[in-house]
């Protein structure tokens, strides 16, 4: 790929011109480029965006022509595509193709493991699985807190008793762990108090502990089937990220602001073009969503985007640009709008921040490989050791795959 087709598509991506930038970076540019996992992130997004013109059927006829069997990226790359069109049988089919011809591989393992659980997002039989699950979980008494959710796996198990600990130092709320291999699963049913929903059947991790990034795509879609499942019975949802903790008194933050059906994080990032059109996006590393029928109308529309786009982020920010934004109210405490039939409000990062150096109340910041010790240092915590609380370890169930 040219070097004049690479700097012209970060042009056109920033320009948001979709169908151009997918056109230089997937057909003109001659090959996906490999060394550069940045455009092949440039052009998914960019096809996912221009997905229902036109061309972008002509443009994908293109790319699969020119690309099918180039590569293990180059596949995985095409069946996402086909899936963005909603071409679900070509995807899978592509999910299935590179699975075969790589067998034996930590390649075929990973293709194998997308494609059964997009069949299993199909034929909601993943989300039925999470709601017989998420059935077994205690209720707490009339009153009682919300549940809170994290995912975890076996790298992050020292930050997930540090992560605990701070979100149970205020408040007895139940936790829910997403546990993403069968370690974590176990570590956390023994001794941690907290359901734990084992989804390890759908992963795969290289020898460093760390998730495929196409194998990444089905950890924010079953977060959302797990939230949904959650709020359809009647809990109100804390989803918080391993590396979003809370430092201060949440429960007592949440008590303070008015009433709304979600609060989550403001944060400037990903999808930028929703963050330079409204100042913000909204974050899921950290979200309160109270149940109700609108949050539960919401939530079905939001995992049918989320499963379609892969992306929980994604979805969630283009619903809000679809809708567009009303009401919207700034104050130095939070921002608040309406959108989706629903009341939104973020706090101000002065409470909850992107960053590990302030926010009062929750701080969610890149983890990148900072050790517990680490972490605990430079948020301020006593050096102590983050044990975990020993409830009784009830509800506990897993979900496993075929
Ligand atoms: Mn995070």
């Amino acid at each position: 790929m040219s070097k004049a087709c690479l700097v012209l598509a970060r042009i056109t991506g920033r320009l948001h011109l979709w169908l151009l930038t997918t056109f230089i970076l997937g057909v003109a540019a001659g090959s996906f480029s490999e060394e550069h996992k940045e455009n092949q992130l440039r052009l998914s997004y960019a096809f996912l965006m221009c997905r229902n013109h036109s061309l972008a059927r002509w443009m994908f006829a293109k790319m699969l022509r020119r690309e099918l069997d180039r590569s293990f990226d180059s596949n995985m790359v095409l069946a996402q595509l086909a899936w963005f069109l909603r071409r679900t049988r070509l995807s899978l089919l592509l999910y299935g193709r590179t699975e075969r011809d790589l067998s034996e591989t930590s390649h075929a393992a990973i293709a194998a493991s997308v494609r059964k659980f997009l069949e299993g997002v199909l034929s909601d039989r993943i989300y039925d699985e999470i709601s017989a699950a998420a059935a077994q979980i205690p209720r707490p008494g009339k009153g009682g807190g919300p549940i809170v959710v994290t995912v975890v796996s076996t790298r992050f198990l020292d930050v997930f008793r540090i992560w605990l600990r701070q979100v149970q130092r205020n408040t007895p709320w139940h936790g829910l762990v997403i546990a993403l291999d069968a370690e974590t699963a176990a570590a956390v049913r023994a001794s941690s108090g907290c359901s734990v929903l084992d989804v390890s059947a759908w992963f795969r991790f290289d020898e460093h502990g760390r998730l495929d990034r196409f194998n990444g795509n089905t950890l924010w879609i079953l977060r959302v089937l797990t939230l949904r499942a959650l709020v359809n019975q009647g809990w109100d949802v804390i989803s918080l990220d391993i590396d979003a903790i809370v430092v201060g008194d949440l429960e007592a933050m949440l008590k303070s602001l008015p009433g709304s059906d979600v609060v989550a994080q403001m944060d400037y990032s990903i999808p930028m073009d929703v963050a330079r059109r409204f100042g913000f996006i909204l974050c899921c590393g950290f979200m309160v969503i109270r149940s109700n029928e609108r949050t539960i109308r919401f939530l079905d529309q939001y995992c049918a985007r989320t499963a379609l786009e892969m992306d929980d982020q994604l979805a969630l920010n283009h619903l809000l640009a679809d809708a567009g934004l009303s009401n919207r109210v700034q104050t130095e405490a939070l921002l608040s709008f309406q959108s989706s039939g629903l009341s939104w409000l973020c706090p101000a990062a002065s409470l909850v921040s992107r960053d590990i150096g302030y926010g009062s109340v929750v701080r969610h910041f890149p983890l990148m490989d900072r050790s517990a010790s680490v972490v605990m240092q430079s948020l301020g915590l006593p050096e102590q050791s983050a044990e975990y609380t020993q409830e009784a370890a009830a509800g506990s169930d897993s979900l496993r795959g075929s």
